[in-house]
């Protein structure tokens, strides 16, 4: 069963019990004080906040290792990265390499000379395989693993000015001049 639908019933089941809570109070008033049900209805509230509290918490302290952030990415693609130092202006992207290896990770320091660009890199077969912004004054780290050599595309995918559309550029993976899964020495540094 897809996830999405999963989460649909689940979302109903949650919100049908709760609205059958209110209900079930809301028709037990007729015969009740007003007290009586004011209390109840405001345990039943006070229950379900904590609820939501705690999975709130629990959520957001196991998405945190989902997440791309930095300290995740270096545990998840150990090793010495090839450092790569990449800077955004109008309208293109300025890198210290032509080629990247596909057997280590690659540690993108990305930032920008003018304006918030995105850095977007696209595998071969036309996935996104990384993003981060490229921020003057500020530079993102981005680590990505390239296993399937080729010809990536690296695209700008944040609206930065006129000419825009055409802020990308070519990188190889893997082949540069050496054989593939392993970059020239000259080219990659
Ligand atoms: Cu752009």
């Amino acid at each position: 069963m897809p996830a999405q639908w999963m989460v649909g019933i689940a979302f109903v089941i949650l919100g049908g019990a709760l609205a059958a809570g209110f209900v079930w109070i809301a028709l037990d008033a007729r015969t009740e004080e007003w007290d009586g049900v004011y209390k109840r209805a405001g345990l039943l509230r006070r229950r379900w906040f904590v609820g939501l509290l705690a999975f709130a918490v629990v959520a957001f302290a196991v998405s945190m290792t989902w997440l791309p952030y930095q300290f995740v990415r270096a545990a998840q693609l150990p090793g010495q990265p090839l450092a790569v130092a990449v800077t955004g202006q109008q309208y293109a992207f300025n890198l210290d390499t032509q080629c990247l290896p596909t057997d280590k990770p690659v540690e993108f320091s990305v930032t920008s000379k003018d304006v918030t660009h995105g850095f977007a890199i696209y595998s071969p077969d036309g996935h996104i395989v990384g993003q981060t912004q490229a921020m003057p004054g500020y530079t993102n780290v981005l680590r990505v693993s390239l296993p399937t050599p080729g010809t990536y595309i690296l695209r700008c995918d944040e609206l930065c000015g006129p000419g825009h559309p055409f802020m990308q550029r070519q990188i190889t993976v893997g082949s540069c001049g050496g054989s593939a899964g392993a970059c020239g020495a000259s080219a990659c540094g």
